[in-house]
C-alpha cells in the first residue's frame, strides 16, 4: 500500500530555495516531468541535466538511466529517486556515492498498467491472437479452440507489489496461479514457492511463465536453458522485468526446438531493440517497446515532490530501497 500523499503547497519549498531538484533522463524527453513539477511546486529550483548550474545545490536527482558516474559531483545529494519501479539502472553505477538513499516508484498506477499488460499477453496467447493475425493477413478462416483459463497454469516469478497484482488479476480471470520468490516467504492468497528448492517444484507446473523479478546478481540470466527445460512442453514466456533476466540464445533455441511455444517480450538487453535482432521477425515472439508499465507524471510527480519536501525537512523518505538486496 502506498502512503497517502499530502497535498503539496507551492510555498512549502520557500525556505529550501537554495536547494535544487535535478531531472536526469537522457533517454527520454523530460518535458512532461518539468511541467508537472512546476505545476505542483512553482518555487522549487528545478534543473534539467545537463544544464546543472551549481552542482552543489542539487539535493534530489530524479532519474532514468543517468550516465554512469554523474552523481559523484553532487556533494549535497540527499536522494537519488528512480523514475521507475526498478532501481537497477542506478545501483549498477560503480561510482554511486555511498550512503545516499535511493528510492523507487511505488504507486497503484504502475500495478494497474502491469495487470493490464500481462492479462493481455496471457489472453492473447490462450486465444491464439498472433495465429489469427497471421490468418487475417493471409485471408484465411481457420477457427482454433482457445485454452480454458481454469485448465491453464500461470507461474509468476517475483511476488512483489507488481507480481501480486498480476497474480490477483489472472486468478480473477480464472487462471491457476502460483508464485515464486527467490528470498523469504510471504503471506498471499496464492501458493508461493521459495528459493532454489522451490524453483524445482514451481517450474514444472508453469505453462505460462511471467517474469516480474527485480534485476539482481542472483536473478540475472535466470530465464535460461535450464529454467526452460524444467517447464512443461509448449510453455510460453512473458518477460516484463528486465532484458538481462533472459539469455536470448537459450530462448530462441527452446522455441525453435518446439519445447517452448513462444514468448511475449517487453524488455531487452539493448533498448531500443536493434533492427537486425532476430526477435523482431520471429513469428512466435511478440515484441513491445518497454511499455508494460509506465510512470505517469500526474500520478508520480506528487510522490517525488513529497520526498523532496521530506528531504528538506529531515523526515524519513518514502519507498527507499535496500541497496544490498537491490530492490
Ligand atoms: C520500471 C520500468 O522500472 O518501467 O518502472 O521498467
Amino acid at each position: 500500500m502506498t502512503e497517502p500523499i499530502p497535498r503539496v503547497r507551492p510555498n512549502i519549498f520557500r525556505e529550501a530555495i537554495q536547494m535544487a531538484l535535478l531531472i536526469i533522463t537522457p533517454t527520454m524527453k523530460p518535458d512532461p516531468w518539468v511541467r508537472e513539477f512546476r505545476r505542483l511546486a512553482p518555487d522549487v529550483d528545478l534543473r534539467v541535466w545537463p544544464d546543472l548550474k551549481d552542482p552543489s545545490g542539487i539535493r534530489l536527482a530524479f532519474t532514468w538511466k543517468a550516465p554512469m558516474g554523474v552523481f559523484r559531483q553532487f556533494k549535497n545529494l540527499g536522494c537519488i529517486a528512480s523514475l521507475g519501479a526498478g532501481v537497477d539502472h542506478i545501483l549498477m553505477d560503480p561510482n554511486l556515492p555511498g550512503g545516499v538513499p535511493v528510492t523507487r516508484v511505488v504507486d497503484p498506477s504502475l500495478a494497474q498498467y502491469m495487470r493490464e499488460y500481462v492479462a493481455m499477453a496471457v489472453l492473447a496467447h490462450c486465444r491464439h491472437w498472433s495465429f489469427f493475425d497471421r490468418c487475417r493477413s493471409e485471408v484465411v478462416w481457420r477457427p482454433k479452440l482457445p485454452r480454458l483459463a481454469e485448465m491453464t497454469h500461470v507461474g509468476v516469478m517475483g511476488m512483489g507489489q507488481l507480481g501480486k497484482a498480476v497474480a490477483q488479476t489472472l486468478s480473477f480471470l480464472g487462471f491457476q496461479v502460483t508464485g515464486w520468490r527467490r528470498t523469504s516467504k510471504i503471506e498471499t492468497e496464492f501458493r508461493v514457492f521459495n528459493g532454489d528448492a522451490g524453483l524445482k517444484n514451481f517450474l514444472p507446473t508453469a505453462e505460462i511463465l511471467v517474469c516480474l523479478l527485480p534485476l539482481t546478481q542472483e536473478t540475472r540470466n535466470i530465464l535460461n536453458y535450464r529454467t526452460f527445460s524444467a517447464l512443461p512442453q509448449g510453455a510460453y514466456i512473458i518477460n516484463v522485468a528486465r532484458g538481462e533476466h533472459l539469455v536470448e540464445e537459450d530462448l530462441l533455441a527452446a522455441i525453435d526446438s518446439g519445447h517452448l511455444s513462444g514468448a511475449c517480450l517487453d524488455v531487452f538487453r539493448t533498448e531500443p531493440l536493434p533492427p537486425e535482432h532476430p526477435f523482431w521477425r520471429h513469428d512466435r515472439i511478440v515484441v513491445t517497446p518497454h511499455v508494460s508499465s509506465n510512470t505517469n507524471p500526474r500520478k508520480v510527480a506528487p510522490i517525488v515532490m513529497e520526498n523532496y519536501r521530506r528531504l528538506t525537512s529531515g523526515e524519513p523518505l518514502l519507498h527507499q530501497v535496500d541497496p544490498v538486496k537491490g530492490y
